[in-house]
């Protein structure tokens, strides 16, 4: 009888122990934020952001016991990027949208990551346990890669990690000709048919950008490869490498150790701080030379397609296998001057975690916000066949909060006529040029621009154009391009915000319903074109247009009819 009753007491202290334990975990969430950033107008609603300070980069996001894990590049001092104290801040969540924020899971603490704990990914290894590796910048300011394990597995938010007696594991000695301050961002690490782990690293050689190859069997004993993963000459340093399976068939996701095969295409993307973008080739793994060769037509350097043609860096995906999904982060920084950040008290966002695939033509990704997303709708509001008319037409969408929605729309030239489109000249190869230049909204031109102008204010002294024109080649009327911007020139009164317009060209078939998906922010607009084909991602601080002042448009500038076949657009919930 005692025993039973001390057996009692003992499960009534371990759960109590447990619940308070969790308790922390959500007071955490709940009272991190301050009160003087939870009210501001630029502060999202729905996005990932830590409670306060500055974040760069996506870190290892995986799911363990059915919780999914981001971690982030944090500077938990101040608003702006200090890479000597950065830590990784750590966030759990049950469906990628609603958010807890944990302590830090790694800071600097060792010789081998005193000056910075830096980008890295997780591994999920064959027994299931996952383990990080990391850059360190080390004492004498050397990258070198490091390893940490969760202290207790059977915490499901793995909340306290261990690092490696035996760090640093890979250091950039002048043996391997690796250059110790151009040595960085670890890949999840994929398991070879020789049961060899292997992880790559980004680098640089002069100005050729380098994946550089590492393998193990025991995940601590690393060896360099005689070849990098892959490398090309003039790209400056290739940070954050990520590389990954597609399947050719299927949208649904694949491990990352998935054995390349005649199904599988793989993935190899890196961001190049020349031009502050990610970009990524479609090609083969050769897994016998351990080498990586891009499809015909693609080049792993500032030529190749980009998951967004808008803000979108050190991105990063990971393979969901409760839900057989690929998903990709990415870090969306701000446009205001550092001083506005200071303010604020805050800087940098992640973007929604998309589902990513392989489209069927083999020659981009195709990119859609989580489905979990849109646990979040609530009001919707829907129109179908309204006319947009030839000759300047705006249409309100009322009865959404337009400072916070998710808006679908599938647009139709009527009748098309290609002979309408304006001339597209052969100089004219830089969309970003032709949306910025030839001032895309605001011309009236034969087929669009027509889209919505998001986070406007009512008399439209400010608005953010997303908007879609179609061209033909000169002397041709069959020929035919789609260009899809996102102006931010008049998306703010105020001065000293970056106001790029972003554009891109668009693989798809004016003659088709041409559709736009847009996650509306507070301070971001994430558009996604043609299904998810093109993305572009903005960041705009409106003056006029926040909180119940800000309005949706729908509008045509071309001179040519366009129908909405359908409108739904959400007002969205505020994620925790
Ligand atoms: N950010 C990290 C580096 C990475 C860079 C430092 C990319 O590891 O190369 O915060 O934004």
């Amino acid at each position: 009888m005692a025993t039973i009753v001390w057996c009692n007491i003992a499960i009534f202290l371990l759960v109590l122990f447990f619940l308070a334990d969790n308790a922390i975990v959500v007071l955490d969430a709940l009272h991190n934020v301050p009160n003087n950033i939870k009210n501001q107008p630029y502060r999202t609603g729905y996005h990932f952001q830590p409670p306060k300070n500055w974040m760069n980069d996506p870190n290892g996001p995986m799911i363990y016991k059915g919780i999914y894990h981001l971690f982030y590049q944090w500077n938990q001092n101040g608003a702006v990027m200090d890479v000597n104290e950065t830590v990784w801040g750590h966030a759990t969540s049950t469906d990628l949208i609603n958010w807890i924020t944990l302590s830090p899971a790694i800071k600097p603490s060792r010789p081998s990551d005193i000056n910075g704990c830096w980008s890295g990914s997780v591994t999920i290894l064959t027994n299931g346990k996952p383990v990080i590796i990391y850059t360190g910048n080390d004492r004498y300011n050397r990258q070198v890669q490091n390893l940490a394990k969760p202290k207790n597995l059977t915490d499901p938010y793995l909340r306290h990690w261990t690092k490696s007696p035996e760090n640093p594991l890979v250091t950039p000695n002048a043996a391997n000709h690796i250059n110790s301050t151009a040595f960085r961002d670890p890949t999840t690490a994929w398991l070879g048919r020789d049961k060899r782990w292997r992880i790559t690293t980004g680098s640089q050689e002069g100005r050729r950008g380098l994946a550089i190859l590492h393998t193990s069997r025991d995940f601590v004993r690393w060896k360099q490869s005689p070849k990098p993963l892959h490398y090309h000459e003039g790209t400056g340093i290739w940070e954050c490498p990520d590389f990954f399976p597609v399947s050719r068939t299927d949208s649904r996701g694949l491990d990352t150790s998935s054995s390349a095969g005649p199904m599988i295409k793989h993935v190899l993307k890196v961001s190049l701080t020349d031009t502050f973008r990610d970009y990524y080739t479609i090609g083969t793994y050769d897994e016998v030379r351990d080498v990586y060769v891009p499809d015909k037509g693609f080049v792993q350097d500032e030529t190749a397609p980009r998951y967004d043609y808008g803000k979108f860096y050190a991105s990063k995906t990971f393979y969901d296998s409760v839900n057989q999904r690929r998903i990709l982060w990415g870090w969306v920084n701000e446009s205001s001057p550092e001083k506005d950040n200071i303010k604020k008290g805050w800087a940098g966002l992640q973007a929604i975690p998309r589902e990513v695939w392989l489209d069927k033509s083999g020659k981009r990704l195709v990119q859609w916000p989580v489905k979990e997303i849109e646990r979040l709708r609530t009001t919707q509001v829907k129109w179908v066949n309204k006319v947009l008319k030839g000759g300047g037409s705006v249409i309100e969408v009322h009865g959404v909060t337009a400072s916070q929605a998710d808006v679908e729309v599938f647009f139709k030239v009527s009748g098309l006529d290609l002979e309408k489109a304006d001339v597209i000249e052969p100089g004219w190869t830089d969309p970003q040029l032709i949306c910025s230049e030839k001032n895309a909204s605001f011309v009236n031109s034969g087929l669009g621009p027509f889209g919505l102008m998001v986070l406007a204010s009512k008399d439209m002294e400010e608005y953010t154009s997303v908007n879609f024109r179609i061209f033909r080649a000169r002397g041709n009327n069959k020929e035919h391009l789609v260009v899809m911007c996102s102006d931010q020139s008049r998306s703010s009164l105020e001065k000293g915000n970056d106001k790029t317009t972003y554009g891109a060209f668009m693989d798809i078939s004016p003659y088709q319903p041409i559709s736009l998906r847009t996650l509306i922010d507070k301070s971001i607009v994430e558009s996604f074109g043609g299904k998810g084909k093109t993305c572009i991602t903005s960041r705009v601080y409106p003056k006029l247009a926040t909180g119940e002042r800000t309005h949706l448009f729908a509008f045509n500038k071309g001179s040519q009819n366009v129908d909405i076949l359908s409108l739904s657009a959400w007002s969205m919930k505020s994620s925790l």
